[in-house]
């Protein structure tokens, strides 16, 4: 999703971001454009769908103040009131809100996190991509080390295999390669009902895990709140949830350690440092899911030392690629996301629109 703006010339000049004059806006002499770039995603039906919704409402950005991106949050959350506050209504006006931000921030001349406010420059971060359960397990420690080659700072694999002792012998091996110090996580993407998760849960404290990730169905805040009382290791979830209300399920029940939030899935950057602020207050650890290009920014912002995902998953669709460097995931320092549409995103574009009068 893209926005641009750039002020009608018959404006009168209100001021201008480089703090020449007083204008929220590039004003005519200026002439500045500025786009921002935002996007929504879901990794399995669902795509179509949030690109329908943003079209739909789009219509509704014409004319606005690109600043005031909380009120046009919420003006698109009533252009399409009767489809909800949660999944695809969110998720569609997440990419519009993440693209405000952007555009805001690079207006500002300042990183995203820069503009919010960073506690960091840089953020722990451990990879995923490399511990699929139906990768063998040979290949899953070689991805782990070519993880370590790169400078990561942790390492997840997946677990809920449908036969308990494979999981163990996988962790038995990860936890070997790395050695007993290096962070390591589990991500059993909701596979385990109640008493398998207990059982399990309790069978792998010996591996000292940074956390156990989705032990249950990922709206069981009873089930996980009941794990987060009995295990030493720390609970983490909340990927899945499609809206703050949600996540405040999880708080309120003190449902997990570590809480999950995925800023595109949840509505966007303005939705996520709301929840944000909740989860601080109630003493939560964050760890954003995926969208590292979103993330690295968002988890900069937040007072407790977090851990970033680095899934490489949508490296191909920007120029820019993050670095890591002594386990930690450096913050851009470019205006904004930092990241720019590459040739691969554009070919692999399948439906595009453009609404109100480029000017
Ligand atoms: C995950 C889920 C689905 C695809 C990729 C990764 C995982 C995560 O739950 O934590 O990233
Ligand atoms: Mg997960």
């Amino acid at each position: 999703m893209g926005w641009s703006t750039r002020r009608p010339r018959s404006s009168p000049p209100r001021g201008c971001p480089l703090r020449i004059c007083s204008s929220p806006w590039p004003c005519w002499p200026c002439d500045r454009r500025h786009d921002g770039i935002g996007f929504a995603y879901s990794k399995r039906a669902g795509g179509p769908a949030q690109f329908a919704h943003a079209r739909e409402i789009a219509d509704d950005l014409i004319g606005e103040d690109p600043s005031d991106i909380d009120r046009l949050r919420v003006k698109l959350l009533w252009a399409g009131a009767p489809v909800g506050r949660s999944g695809v209504a969110v998720q569609a006006i997440a990419a519009i809100d993440v693209a405000l931000w952007d555009l805001k921030s690079k207006r500002a001349g300042l990183p995203l996190a820069k503009l919010i406010g960073a506690h960091r420059d840089s953020i722990r971060c451990y990879n995923t991509s490399g511990g699929f359960l139906n990768a063998p397990l040979g290949a899953v420690l070689e991805n782990a080390t070519r993880s370590l080659e790169t400078g990561i700072g942790g390492i997840k694999i997946k677990v809920g295999h449908p036969d308990p002792h494979v999981d163990l012998e996988r962790l038995t091996a990860m936890r070997e390669h790395l050695g007993d110090d290096f962070p390591l996580m589990v991500d059993a993407n909701q596979q385990w009902d109640r008493p398998t998760a207990m059982r399990m849960c309790r069978t792998l404290e010996q591996f000292d895990l940074v956390w156990i990730e989705e032990p249950l169905d990922a709206c069981d805040y009873e089930g996980h709140a009941e794990l987060t009382r009995q295990i030493l290791t720390p609970i983490a979830t909340g990927e899945m949830l499609t809206s703050v209300a949600e996540h405040i399920g999880l708080i309120e029940n003190r449902a997990c350690d570590f809480i999950q939030p995925d800023a595109p899935r949840i509505g966007g950057i303005s939705e996520f440092l709301r929840l944000s602020a909740l989860a601080y207050t109630a003493g939560l650890m964050l760890a954003p899911h995926f969208s590292m290009e979103i993330h690295s920014h968002l988890a900069t912002t937040y007072p407790l030392e977090p851990w970033v995902e680095h899934f490489d998953w949508l490296d191909p669709l920007f120029n820019e690629h993050m670095e890591i460097r002594d386990g930690r995931m450096i913050v851009s320092d470019r205006p904004g996301l930092g990241v720019t549409p590459s040739d691969q995103l554009r070919a692999w574009t399948i439906d595009a629109f453009e609404t109100g009068a480029r000017r």
